[in-house]
């Protein structure tokens, strides 16, 4: 049987001493982080790019900046999504503590807390633009609570990076089996922003890159919960995706 008190004894003190370690001593990590940077740059050069040029469709990263030079980086600004938790976290940044928050459980963790924490952004800081970025797939998972939202007048701006899949299941799909063997992961155009409208929200259809900065500008001015709803590249695979599957592959 598995000893719980040998296992802590022998291998726990040792796991101690190095935690101890590595909180003590290992806090300035600039370098480190510089030379990461360097490192992946030439991987999210063309993301880089995209942010910087308008497109047809839209490319996830383009809408993300778009986003947030309308909103700043004064707002709270919540990510929810696969890819789209990707290109949420690598463009978003805040002044503040507090002001990016990612997914429960971590950074591609629970898919549908994005709504709830927006709701919650908001009623602890109502003095503050709180603007949540959903994919389509996991906005569907608690978009009721656009109801919760209205009905307690905590206006907040939903903005959906549609790419009518669950687009990191969908991508891991063709990349292990193939282009036509992809199972239960599309999902096709659905106007969410209209469900938000039927639930007293604003809503707004957006396909244009230019029509995307203009769109949440109004969604912010509506003074009422918002819901953006972006088609955006169905083809475009986040590095984070990509990561995944190769690190998979047990080969
Ligand atoms: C509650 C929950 N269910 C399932 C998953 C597995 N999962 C990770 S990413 C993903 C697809 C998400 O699709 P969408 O929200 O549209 O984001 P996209 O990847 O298309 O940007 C799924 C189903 C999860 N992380 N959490
Ligand atoms: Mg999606």
């Amino acid at each position: 049987m598995f000893d719980v008190h040998f296992w802590k004894n022998k291998y726990g003190r040792q796991v101690d001493k190095n935690l101890k370690k590595v909180t003590t001593f290992n806090k300035e990590h600039t370098a480190w982080r510089s030379s990461v940077k360097e490192a992946y740059l030439p991987a999210i050069q063309g993301e880089i790019d995209a942010r910087n040029n308008p497109s047809d469709p839209i490319h996830p990263a383009r809408m993300m900046a778009r986003v947030r030079e309308v909103a700043g980086d004064d707002a709270i600004y919540v990510i929810d999504g696969g890819d789209t938790s990707y290109f949420g976290a690598t463009t978003f940044r805040t002044t503040k503590k507090g002001g990016v928050i990612g997914a429960a459980g971590g950074q591609f963790g629970c898919l549908g807390t994005g709504i709830p924490f927006a709701i919650a952004a908001k009623a602890a800081r109502p003095d503050k633009n709180v603007v949540v970025i959903n994919g389509d797939g996991s906005f569907g998972l608690n978009a009721m609570e656009f109801d919760t939202a209205v009905r307690h007048d905590l206006p907040f701006v939903c903005v959906i990076n549609n790419d009518c899949a669950w687009g990191m299941i969908k991508h891991g799909q063709e990349m292990c089996y193939g282009d036509d063997r992809v199972c239960g992961s599309e999902l096709g155009v659905v106007h969410y922003e209209k469900m938000a409208e039927a639930l007293g929200g604003y809503g707004e259809f957006v396909e244009r890159d230019e029509d995307v900065a203009p769109a949440v500008q109004r969604a912010l001015a509506s003074g009422k919960p918002a819901c953006i709803n972006v088609i955006t590249d169905p083809c475009i695979v986040s590095l984070a995706t990509m990561q995944f599957v190769e690190g998979f592959k047990m080969e």
